[in-house]
């Protein structure tokens, strides 16, 4: 069964632009409801071990440091096939290549600095919001599936 939990960063370039409320606004009219968010820096660390899956790829260094560039929105969201349903919202990485009316299409520049991250998959979504929330700061929709981490 398809997972109704996602996770989301409003990556430095959105922040940097004033499109906090317009992607929100976007997620919001794509019908996810906000579960958990905040308004934080990663550090360095932080996102070595955020993006560790792409620590031998080439752009790492380049992501990292834009990563960390400046202040950045994370959140939770949930929709039914959330993680499926936000990477359509979102559009291609690439936003050349992103369909007209998606976020990264909307909003972002360059492959680099696109804006958005969504999580690939229902394990991955669990996995990068345990990074950044504790159970108690999420509020999924009563009877909604409750995100359950790894003990
Ligand atoms: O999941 P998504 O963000 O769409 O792309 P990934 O392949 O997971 O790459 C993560 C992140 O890395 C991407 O959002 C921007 C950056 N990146 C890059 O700078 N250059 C590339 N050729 C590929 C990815
Ligand atoms: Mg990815």
């Amino acid at each position: 069964m398809k997972g109704n939990i996602t996770f989301t960063i409003l990556k430095p370039d959105a922040v940097k632009n004033q499109n906090i409320g317009n992607i929100l606004a976007d997620i919001n009219a794509g019908g996810f409801r906000i579960v958990g968010m905040k308004y934080t820096r990663l550090r360095r660390e932080e996102a070595e071990a955020f993006y560790g899956i792409h620590r031998e790829r080439p752009f790492f260094k380049d992501l990292v440091d834009f990563m960390t560039s400046g202040p950045i929105v994370v959140a939770v969201l949930e929709k039914e096939n959330a993680v499926e349903e936000f990477r359509t919202l979102i559009g291609n990485t690439d936003p050349q290549k992103a369909d007209e009316g998606t976020i990264r299409a909307k909003y972002a520049k360059s492959i680099d600095a696109n804006a958005v991250h969504g999580s690939d998959s229902d394990e991955n979504a669990r996995l990068e919001s345990s990074f950044f929330f504790a159970q108690s700061e999420l509020f999924t929709e009563e009877g909604g599936v409750q995100i359950s981490y790894p003990q």
